[in-house]
C-alpha cells in the first residue's frame, strides 16, 4: 500500500487524532522511498502494522481528594510495538492527555528506542490528571489508583513505564510503591525510581545531557561548539532543567526558559546559582517561573508567550509538541539562530521542520535528540537485571556514546546530495528499519 493512502485510510479510521496523525505523516513521507525498495514489506502490509499500535488499555481512575471529594480521571496505556524489545515509554499526567497525544508519542517512541541500540519496544501511557495545585497526598492517592488498574498489564520483560510530563521521581516511586504492594515483587517494572530502590544515575539528567551531546556532535560538523553561544530553553521542568545545566557546563549561555504561563529572558544570562534558584522553585516548591523575573532585578518576564522571539544561537524546546509554529522559526531564522535541538517531542510544527530545513540550519527531531532519556532508561533496566549499579561517569560515558551513535545513524541516512544533513529523514529510515527487519523475522503477527 502506498504511504499516502495509509494515512488516509488512518485517518478515516481514527479521526479527530491530529497528533497521532501528525506524527505517523511525518514518518511516512520520510521513509517512503526506503520502503518502496523493500517489496517483501509491502506483502506483508508492514506499514499499517507498524502505524497501528498492538494494543491500547483504557480506564477510569477514581480517587479522593483531600476535601473528601471522589475524583474521576482517565488512564491509559498505549502498547505500540515490542518487535525488538518489551513496550517501553513514559507516562504522562496533565490535563490535555487524550488518545491522540498518547498515540503519537507511543509511535515516536518506537522509532526512538530503535534508534538507542538498545533492545526496547515503544509503549506510553498517561492520564488527564493534573499534578498542578494537588496536595503531596493527593497526588500519592492518584498514583495508586492509577496503579490498581495499570499493573496487569505491565511488568519488567512485557511494559516498562517511566516519566514524562507531569511523572517524575516522586510519581514514579509511588507507582512502583502500588506495584510493588500488588505484585508483591520487587522487580524493575518502572524506569526513574529513586537511586535507593533500583534507580540509575544520571536518569535524571539524561534527556537534557543527552539532548545537548547531540547538538554538540551537530556543530562539530560545523567545526564549533557552545562556547559563548547563546540559547534559548523553552520549559522548566526536568528535561529543560538539565539541558540547562550541560549548557552552561559547555560554556554557553542561557538567556530563556518558560513553563505554561509564560517566559522569562534573562540578558546576563541564567547562570549556575540562578539555575539552582529555578530547580528548588520548580521541584521543591512547584512555583511559577514568573517567580525568577521578581527574585532577579533586570529580568523580562513575558505572560502567556514563548521565547522564540528573542534573538539567539540555538533553539531548545523543551516543553511540549507544536510549540514551534511557522512564524516562529520564520522569526528564529530571521534572528540567525544556527541549530534547533528537541528536548521535547514534536515540538515543531510539520511547517515549523520546513522552515527550518528550508533555511538549511542544523535541526534534529525529538526522537534522535531527545532518546538520551530513555537510553538510560534501558540502561537501568540492564543494571536491574544484573542487579548491580554503575557508577555515574559509567553511565555518562555510555550515554554519550549511544548519543554519538544515533547522530552517525541520522547523517548515514540523512545526508542529502548537496550534504545537507536530513536529521528527520536519517532518524526515521534509521528508527524504521531495525523494527521493520525485526517484524519480517517474526511473521504475521
Ligand atoms: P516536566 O513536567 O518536568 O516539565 C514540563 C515543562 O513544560 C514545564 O515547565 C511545563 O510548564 C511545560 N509545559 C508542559 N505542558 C505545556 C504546555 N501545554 N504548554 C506550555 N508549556 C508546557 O516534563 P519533562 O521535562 O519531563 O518533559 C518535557 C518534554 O520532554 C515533553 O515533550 C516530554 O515528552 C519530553 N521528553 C521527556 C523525557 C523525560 O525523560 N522526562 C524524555 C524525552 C522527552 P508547567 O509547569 O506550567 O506545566
Ligand atoms: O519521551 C520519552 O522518551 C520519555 N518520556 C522517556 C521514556 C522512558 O522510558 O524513559
Amino acid at each position: 500500500m502506498k504511504a499516502t493512502n495509509v494515512l488516509e485510510e488512518l485517518k478515516r479510521r481514527f479521526p479527530n487524532e491530529p497528533e497521532y496523525h501528525q506524527a505517523v505523516e511525518e514518518v511516512l513521507s520520510t521513509i517512503e522511498e526506503e520502503y518502496n525498495k523493500h517489496p517483501e514489506f509491502d506483502k506483508a502490509n508492514l506499514i499499517e502494522r507498524l502505524c497501528i499500535p498492538d494494543r491500547i488499555y483504557q480506564f477510569r481512575v477514581t480517587w479522593v481528594d483531600d476535601k473528601g471529594n471522589v475524583r474521576t480521571n482517565m488512564g491509559y496505556r498505549v502498547q505500540h510495538n515490542n518487535a525488538i524489545g518489551p513496550y517501553k515509554g513514559g507516562i504522562r499526567f496533565h490535563a490535555s492527555v487524550n488518545l491522540s497525544i498518547l498515540k503519537f508519542l507511543a509511535f515516536e517512541q518506537t522509532f526512538k528506542n530503535s534508534l538507542t541500540t538498545l533492545p526496547m519496544g515503544g509503549g506510553k501511557g498517561g492520564s488527564d490528571f493534573s499534578p498542578r495545585g494537588k496536595s503531596n497526598a493527593e497526588v500519592m492517592r492518584f498514583c495508586q489508583a492509577f496503579m490498581l488498574e495499570l499493573w496487569r498489564h505491565i511488568g519488567p520483560e512485557t511494559d516498562v513505564p517511566a516519566g514524562d510530563i507531569g511523572v517524575g521521581g516522586r510519581e514514579v516511586g509511588f507507582m512502583f510503591g502500588m506495584y510493588k504492594k500488588l505484585t508483591r515483587e520487587f522487580s524493575g517494572v518502572l524506569t526513574g525510581k529513586g537511586i535507593e530502590f533500583g534507580g540509575s544515575l544520571i536518569r535524571p539528567e539524561a534527556t537534557g545531557y543527552g539532548n545537548i551531546y547531540f547538538l554538540l556532535e551537530m556543530l562539530k560538523t560545523k567545526g564549533t561548539d557552545l562556547k559563548g553561544k547563546t540559547c534559548l530553553i523553552s520549559g522548566s521542568g526536568n528535561v529543560a532543567q538539565y539541558t540547562a545545566e550541560k549548557v552552561l557546563q559547555m560554556g554557553g549561555k542561557v538567556l530563556t526558559m518558560s513553563d505554561s504561563d509564560g517566559y522569562v529572558y534573562d540578558p546576563e544570562g541564567i547562570d549556575r546559582e540562578k539555575l539552582d534558584y529555578i530547580m528548588e522553585l520548580k521541584n521543591l516548591y512547584r512555583g511559577r517561573i514568573r517567580e525568577y523575573a521578581e527574585h532577579y532585578p533586570g529580568v523580562k518576564y513575558v505572560e502567556g508567550a514563548r521565547p522564540w522571539g528573542e534573538k539567539a544561537d540555538i533553539a531548545l524546546p523543551s516543553a511540549t509538541q507544536n510549540e514551534i509554529n511557522g512564524d516562529d522559526a520564520r522569526q528564529l531564522v530571521a534572528n540567525g539562530v544556527m541549530a534547533v535541538s528537541e528536548g521535547a517531542n514534536m515540538p515543531s510544527t510539520p511547517e515549523a521542520i520546513r522552515v527550518f530545513q528550508d533555511a538549511k540550519i542544523l535541526y534534529a527531531p525529538g526522537k534522535a535528540a531527545n532518546a538520551g532519556g530513555v537510553s538510560v532508561s534501558g540502561l537501568e533496566m540492564t543494571q536491574n537485571s544484573i542487579k548491580l549499579s554503575w557508577s555515574q561517569e559509567e553511565v555518562d560515558e555510555k550515554l554519550k556514546s549511544i548519543m554519538k551513535n544515533i547522530h552517525e545513524a541520522c547523517v548515514k541516512y540523512g545526508t542529502e546530495p548537496d550534504g545537507y544533513v536530513n536529521y528527520v529523514k536519517g532518524a526515521n529510515v534509521a528508527g524504521f528499519m531495525k523494527v521493520a527487519k525485526a517484524m519480517m523475522a517474526q511473521g504475521i503477527v
